[in-house]
Parts: structure tokens; C-alpha cells; sequence
């Protein structure tokens, strides 16, 4: 990482700028505590975390209300999804444990850090569109994080008003390879109502999360499958065609029949360091039957003489696409 030089100005700023911060967070944990202590909250009662604000959350109790809380201090990273205990309060209540996981689907930050995105999913839905126009290279590492936390991926083709056989054969071409190594790719478009009962079917019952590019129509879906619901949705930059970061933090909604879907920030990039190589192989579905064939045990699946990688490909069984991207993913990884 580069080193920047500061100014001994610029450190003194950064540094009270962080004490006051620290000292902020010590007001807040010992005024949660007194408010436990001090009997002013109600019975404790079992909730789930619909949004994340801060240091604050939304959680929705088992009548359906919501009601903005603080956090306990001993527990960190909560997120959209959590199921925790809670203890209703004016104006705020407080959480006061978090129910164990069933699955938990993270990136990593800009600052290297590990941040989860949602919890106790099912299933993500990853929209992808003409406009913006999709990344292989960011649909796989979807894949591969969706398949290394056992959350079943979804591929969703959303704008499909918008598509032209013609102008659009490459993503089209794309969207068949999912199909044939067996991924489940369901097309929609909200502006047609096209392909939404599909998705609803697919979707009933299960916790979702939407997850994708900004722009991509992520907000737009949430709001056509729910009417009612009013997540907030943007027009694409008219310079650049890219969304313009609309959703800012990840909220949860429900299905009236049962299972929910959570709207997602879109994201840019989607880093998987926190991974082994040998993980993001795994999570190469495709990959798997031919993952120990190798001539050398250590084989790097580069130009070693006997890959059963490399000879997959030459056969056919996987697509140079998708050979081409694990390589850019391990490349990524490796730190240089
Ligand atoms: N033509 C067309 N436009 C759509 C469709 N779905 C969404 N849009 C438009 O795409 C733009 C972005 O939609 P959003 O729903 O805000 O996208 P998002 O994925 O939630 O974006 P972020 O919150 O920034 O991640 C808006 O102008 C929508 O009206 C669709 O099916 N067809
Ligand atoms: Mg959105
Ligand atoms: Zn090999």
C-alpha cells in the first residue's frame, strides 16, 4: 500500500477526530447500560434486524411493529437479517443478543476489512441488466462467495424490455453459459411487469437478498413484487450510463404469504481475499469434477504440462470465460 505523508496538522485531526469518536461510542455503551439496568425498557422479546443505520438498527418484532434500537456493546456486526433479542424502549430500544446463524454472506471493505452484508439468507439474486451492462468477472464472484457460504445463487436478467438480439448477443451468449453449467437464470423487466411471477414463485417462502451493480434495477424489483413497498430508485448517470448509488444501506420486507427479500446497496467491485485459492476453485461449480486430476499435486492450473483444468477447456467441458476469470480472481488475490 502506498504511504502517504500527513501533516502533523492533518495527524492531530485524524487523531482527535477519533477520540472523540471513541468517546462517543463509551457515552453511548454506558447509556444502554443504564437504561438496562435501570428497568426502562420492557420484556425481552425475539426480533429481526430489517436495517442497519450507523450504530443504530430497525428491528421488527413478532407483531410486526418496528422500532429503532440501540446495540449492546458487547455485540458487533449486526446486520439486515440477524435475528436477535431485544428490549422495546422510548424512544429507542436496545438489542441485547444475537440468535446464532444459519448463513452469512460478507465482502470485504475498502479498508480491507471483512463487513457482512446480510444474514440468515437463503438465496441471493444476482440482477444483472443490459444497462448497466453486466460483468462476467463480477457475476462469478458472486457466485464463488454465494457457493462458499451455501447460499443458493440465482441469476436475474432485469431490464429485459431493453434487450435487442441483436446488439445484446454477447450478454446473451453470457447469460446461456450460466444456464448450461446449471445455474438457475430467470429473465424479468420491471417497466414490461415481464417474467415477475416466475420470479415470485422462485422467491416464495425463502429469505432473499438482492444483490448486484447500482442501476441494475434492484429497488425497482423490490416495488414491483410488493406493491406497496416504496424503496427508493434512481436514474442512471446520463454521462456515464452507471447507476448512481441509490440504495444506501441493505432493508428487509416481507412477503405477505411468507419469505422476504432484502434490497442491497449496489456495489462496483466485490473483492474476495478473504478466500484461499483453493476456495475460489471450489466455487467454480463447473470445476469441481476435474479439481485433483492434475499431473502435479501442486499444479497452479497455469501452464503446467497434464492441468485437468487446461484439458477441461481444450474439451470443452469448461468455457475459456470462465477459466479466464478464476485466473483473474487468483491473480487478484495473490497481492501483486
Ligand atoms: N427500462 C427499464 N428500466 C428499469 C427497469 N428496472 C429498473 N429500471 C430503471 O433503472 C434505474 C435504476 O433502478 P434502481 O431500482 O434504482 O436500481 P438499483 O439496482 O436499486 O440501484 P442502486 O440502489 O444504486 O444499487 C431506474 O431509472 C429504473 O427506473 C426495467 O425493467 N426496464
Ligand atoms: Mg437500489
Ligand atoms: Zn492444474
Amino acid at each position: 500500500m502506498s504511504k502517504r505523508r500527513i501533516s502533523r496538522q492533518q495527524r492531530w485531526r485524524i487523531e482527535k477526530i477519533q477520540s472523540e469518536r471513541s468517546e462517543r461510542a463509551r457515552r453511548r455503551a454506558a447509556d444502554t447500560e443504564a437504561a438496562l439496568s435501570e428497568g426502562e425498557l420492557g420484556d425481552e422479546q425475539t426480533g429481526i434486524v430489517v436495517s442497519h443505520f450507523g450504530q443504530q438498527l430497525d428491528v421488527e418484532g413478532q407483531t410486526g411493529k418496528q422500532q429503532r434500537c440501540h446495540v449492546r456493546s458487547n455485540i458487533d456486526g449486526l446486520v439486515t437479517g440477524d435475528q436477535v433479542i431485544w428490549r422495546p424502549g422510548k424512544p429507542t430500544g436496545v438489542v441485547v443478543a444475537r440468535e446464532p446463524r444459519r448463513s452469512l454472506l460478507s465482502r470485504p471493505d475498502n479498508f480491507n476489512r471483512l463487513k457482512p452484508v446480510a444474514a440468515n439468507i437463503d438465496r441471493i439474486v444476482i440482477v444483472i441488466a443490459p444497462e448497466p451492462l453486466a460483468h462476467a468477472n463480477l457475476i462469478d464472484r458472486y457466485l464463488v462467495a454465494a457457493e462458499h457460504s451455501d447460499i443458493t445463487p440465482v441469476l436475474l436478467l432485469n431490464k429485459s424490455d431493453l434487450i435487442d438480439p441483436e446488439g445484446n448477443a454477447s450478454l446473451l451468449n453470457m447469460v446461456q453459459r450460466y444456464r448450461d453449467i446449471g445455474y438457475d437464470v430467470l429473465t424479468a423487466s420491471c417497466a414490461s411487469e415481464g417474467g415477475l411471477s416466475d420470479l415470485k414463485a422462485l422467491l416464495d417462502g425463502h429469505i432473499s437478498a438482492f444483490v448486484g451493480q447500482s442501476g441494475v434495477g434492484k429497488s425497482s424489483l423490490v416495488n414491483a413484487l410488493l406493491p406497496g413497498t416504496d424503496s427508493r430508485v434512481g436514474a442512471l448517470s446520463e454521462a456515464t450510463a452507471k447507476g448512481r448509488h441509490t440504495t444506501t444501506t441493505a432493508r428487509l420486507y416481507h412477503f405477505p404469504g411468507g419469505g422476504s427479500l432484502i434490497d442491497s446497496p449496489g456495489i462496483r467491485e466485490f473483492a474476495l481475499w478473504n478466500l484461499e485459492p483453493e476456495q475460489v476453485l471450489q466455487g467454480f461449480k463447473e470445476f469441481r469434477p476435474f479439481i485433483g486430476l492434475c499431473r502435479f499435486r501442486d499444479c497452479q492450473h497455469q501452464q503446467e504440462p497434464g492441468c485437468a483444468l487446461r484439458e477441461a477447456v481444450e474439451g470443452g467441458d469448461i468455457t475459456a470465460q470462465r477459466f479466464a476469470s478464476y485466473q483473474q480472481i487468483i491473480a487478484s488475490i495473490s497481492g501483486d
